[in-house]
């Protein structure tokens, strides 16, 4: 390394030092704390995306500045690498061991030997770029201010502030950069709001809907994806979008609103009611890359709600991507169609109910399991021609691999001078705009939901049509504050607790009480607590058990 680098680094690193008897480690989505700690982290977070960026040949990365769905005071950083998602697990080691180098000697040090080792070119390179981009968290500038220090101590490295986005729009723009595409937030709007109208434009004009059902309320957690939903909405025909817990008003963000609060309370957010009974609700979380959907039953009170989960939309998405594959694998006449038998597939994980992956199975399709995170998700979703993922929280999306979009394009170039207006030729219209509707770089709650808006119109379904597809197992979700969270190791993708010794065998003598019993612990790598799931026939079951349950994780691990 050269001396100007070392200097650069060391005199940096001075001003940034890391926060006293705090050890700070790479979660499920990056790191995460109290605001007032990440400074260090965050500059050091610079660094790293700035070589990362070098390491995949001079490409460009992204940083976001968010603590999604945690609580205002808190925030956090999560990179997105070259390819548009989730930084690459194998450099989570190196992010723990920068956070926590004591001083910047060790620092330099560090980077030093691990330049090295991944043979990242730091001289005489082609320059690099990160974007970087923050929710609306007030800590959330000065955080970002820390993320550039720590690029431009990189030499080579550019840093450009994206401003306020959703997580996804980031992870979209750096994906987009990467294929030399325009990657600014009006090119993401149009993008979605053109393969949208597209979708929408092919559904026959006898199945339209009347406008009454066009309309969708959304909870925008008074956090960026309300503020960037009052745009995108301006751009849409065929739909029409209330927006409340937009971050305009004095709601704080996610506290009392939002997917989270909506998907694990299953109460009404703040500022829904009577007045909504019967519409189609929606809910965004704080960084916008979650979504679920609600409607309020007149019959349940209305603080109470019909939740529609992540595991609703996965199924969505799993008929209509099937519906469309079996149609394109139509002959036509002469033509007897293509042999080519693209592999569609669905990933879930612990959390998903029961009823949904008998339901998923039923449909024939390949179900796999992996643990909470969407970058364990998306890696095995990008197995597949058509992979469709989604955390039961409303995380998710549908990738296409390259190589089965070549295949469409030319299958569509096909159809369309052998039978333009045919059924086939709709059918891969209507794959391909999906493709470029629903992000391709990580789950994106504005594109998932105007994804579920087009195929609820398609179908000619409303939300209880969706909801009926099945009906979930009564479930509770509850956390635990532990003397040490790290004390509970999990295998088979968190299905069963492999430490401390004893307490996987309690929590089946208790799941064997209820029909229908499934319960599992694992430690949050978003928030310093014990998750607990359960569900069972009813509810009143699915709460006791959570309840025992609970009860055995403080037994074991002790309250904190
Ligand atoms: C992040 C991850 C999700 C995960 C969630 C909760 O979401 O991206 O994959 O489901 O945390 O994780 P945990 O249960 O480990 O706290 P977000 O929306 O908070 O970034």
């Amino acid at each position: 390394m050269k001396e100007e680098q070392r200097s650069l680094l060391l005199s940096s690193s001075s001003c940034f030092s890391p926060p006293q008897g705090v050890r700070l480690s790479y979660g499920t989505a990056g790191f995460r704390a109290d605001a007032t700690l990440l400074q260090s982290t965050v500059y050091r977070i610079g660094i790293l995306a700035a070589l990362r960026a070098l390491k995949m040949e001079s490409s460009v990365t992204g940083i976001m500045i968010t603590a999604s769905h945690n609580k205002v005071t808190d925030n956090g950083v999560k990179v997105a690498d070259p390819s548009g998602g989730m930084l690459s697990q194998d450099w989570e080691p190196f992010a723990d061991a920068l956070a926590n180098a004591p001083t910047p000697q060790h620092l330099l040090q560090l980077i030093t030997e691990f330049v090295k080792k991944e043979k990242i070119p730091l001289e005489g390179v082609r320059p690099a770029t990160v974007l970087l981009g923050r929710d609306t968290r007030p800590s959330g500038e000065s955080l970002l201010e820390a993320a550039k220090q720590g690029i431009s101590s990189i030499l080579g490295v550019a840093a450009v502030d994206m401003g306020i986005v959703t997580t996804p729009q980031l992870h979209w723009m750096v994906l987009a950069r990467n294929k030399g595409l325009k990657a600014h937030e009006l090119d993401y709007f149009e993008q979605l709001s053109s393969s949208f109208r597209c979708l929408i434009d092919l559904i026959p004009s006898e199945g339209r809907m009347s406008e009454r059902d066009l309309k969708l309320v959304v909870d925008g957690a008074n956090g960026v994806g309300g503020e960037k939903l009052e745009v995108l909405k301006t751009m849409l025909d065929n739909l029409f979008i209330e927006v409340r817990n937009s971050g305009k008003d004095e709601g704080v963000l996610n506290e009392g609103v939002g997917a989270d609060f909506v998907q694990k309370e299953k109460v009404v957010p703040h500022g829904f009611g009577s007045q909504d009974i019967g519409l189609r609700c929606a809910s965004l979380d704080g960084d916008a890359d979650r979504l679920v959907y609600f409607c309020v039953p007149p019959s349940k009170g209305c603080s109470n709600i019909e939740l529609v989960d992540g595991d609703k939309m996965l199924s969505l998405f799993a008929i209509f991507v099937k519906e469309q594959l079996h149609t394109l694998s139509k002959e036509i006449g002469e033509n007897t169609g293509s042999n080519y038998q693209p592999r569609l597939g669905v990933v879930q994980t612990a959390y998903a109910n029961g009823a949904s992956t008998n339901f998923l199975k039923k449909l024939q399709l390949e179900v796999i399991f992996t643990p909470t995170g969407v970058k364990y998700l998306h890696e095995k979703a990008a197995e597949f021609d058509i992979g469709i993922y989604f955390e039961a929280n409303g995380h998710g999306t549908i990738l296409f691999s390259e190589s089965f979009l070549c295949w469409l394009e030319a299958r569509h170039e096909e159809l369309s001078s052998a039978s333009k207006g045919s059924e086939q030729e709709t059918a891969a219209l209507r794959l391909l705009a999906v493709s470029k509707l629903i992000n391709q770089a990580v789950g994106d709650a504005l594109s998932g939901l105007l994804l579920v808006e087009a195929i609820l119109q398609h179908m000619g379904w409303s939300i209880h049509t969706w909801s009926e597809l099945y009906q979930d197992l009564p479930s509770r979700q509850l956390k635990v504050k532990v003397v040490d969270r790290t004390a509970v190791v999990t295998a088979n993708a968190e299905r069963i607790v492999v430490r401390p010794p004893g307490i996987q065998e309690a929590i089946n003598t208790e799941t064997a009480k209820y029909p229908q019993g499934r319960s599992f612990i694992r430690p949050s790598g978003t928030e310093d607590v014990i998750r607990v799931y359960a569900e069972a026939s009813t509810q009143e079951a699915a709460d006791s058990l959570a309840n025992s349950v609970a009860i055995l994780v403080d037994k074991f691990l002790g309250s904190g």
